[in-house]
């Protein structure tokens, strides 16, 4: 099967000539696309026998992978960042997982530990990569990374509405809701080259926006149905929560002794409803997904 590499790079001079370099000789194509740099990259990316699109204004990490794969003719698409964190070295075994019945292959940065990521980084990573497992029922130890691989037939269904960093992570979901096989790659991840362009806390911000939206719009209306209790009973013990933290920190004692014990009580139904609720919807997705399958085999 053919190969395209798909390379968003903004303001990324530095960098890209290491990340094509590498690159070179692992697929059968590069794409390039500069999102309306202003240093050199596109022009050095033009020095390359690599194929080069450019926005005229910035327009986001997401157009630009869409226009690469619009113009990608391989029937794997990867996805790397310009900035040559991402080793090349793994693409062969991408290529082997996706012919092997693999639907959507993740490189994953944290299966055999990192070092050189900046701490809030590292624990907001963490921390989506946990909710997502959570919401999707599925075992992901990074849904964020932006080195995975696919068939150039599923994007469709893989393309998420988005426009930057929080892209990935709701692809992911979007995967794992929809039954796909989902394999990660451990891999090495390096320091960045050049400057980064992730803020952390408005970037973050997307992203657990994007996962609420992929989570409600991806999940069956049953599931939905299962879980919308588990409101109510987060606000009994929101409700209960307050009026213990109030008692104790006016009276310095508990005036409702038991109010505390409610509270958890509370939290505890409505996690379970919605435990319950993703498990039912993510049965019922892979049910249909090996329905699917059964009928095109
Ligand atoms: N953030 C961002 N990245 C873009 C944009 N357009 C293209 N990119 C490219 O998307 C890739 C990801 O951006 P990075 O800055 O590496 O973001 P990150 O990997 O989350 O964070 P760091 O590597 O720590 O900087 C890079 O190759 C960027 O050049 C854009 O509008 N915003
Ligand atoms: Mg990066």
């Amino acid at each position: 099967m053919k190969t395209s590499l798909i390379v968003p790079a903004w303001n990324e001079e530095e960098a890209l000539p290491l990340v094509i370099e590498e690159y070179m000789d692992k697929v059968d194509e590069i794409i390039v696309v500069d999102d309306g740099s202003s240093d050199k990259t596109y022009e050095i990316a033009k020095t390359y026998d690599v194929k080069v699109f450019k926005h005229e204004t910035n327009k986001g990490k997401v157009s630009a992978l869409r226009t690469g794969v619009a113009n990608a003719s391989g029937d794997i698409i990867i996805f790397t960042d310009a900035d040559c964190t991402y080793p090349a070295e793994y693409v062969p075994q991408f290529v082997s997982e996706l012919e092997k019945g693999a639907d959507l292959v993740l490189g994953s940065r944290f299966i055999n530990g990192i070092n050189n990521m900046p701490m809030l980084n590292m624990i907001g990573n963490r921390l989506f990569s946990l909710l997502a497992a959570y919401i999707s029922c599925i075992n992901i130890s990074d849904g964020q990374t932006g080195y995975r691989a696919f068939k150039k037939e599923n994007f469709d269904k893989l393309d998420v509405d988005a426009v930057n960093l929080e892209y990935e992570t709701k692809m992911t979901v979007r995967a794992a809701k929809l039954g796909y096989k989902i394999v990660e790659v451990p891999i090495e991840y390096r320091d960045r080259v050049g400057t980064s362009k992730l803020r952390p806390i408005r970037d973050g911000a997307k992203m657990f926006r994007g996962l609420m939206s992929v989570a409600y719009n991806e999940t069956s209306l049953i599931a939905k149905t299962i879980m919308m209790p588990s409101v109510l009973f987060i606000s009994f013990a929101a409700y209960f929560g307050i009026i213990s933290l109030y008692e104790k920190i006016m009276f310095g004692v508990l005036e409702h002794g038991y109010y505390p014990l409610l509270t958890v009580l509370f939290i505890f139904i409505a996690m379970q409803l919605l435990s319950f609720g993703f498990i039912m919807d993510y049965l019922t997705k892979k049910l249909d997904r090996i329905e699917d399958n059964i009928r095109k085999s």
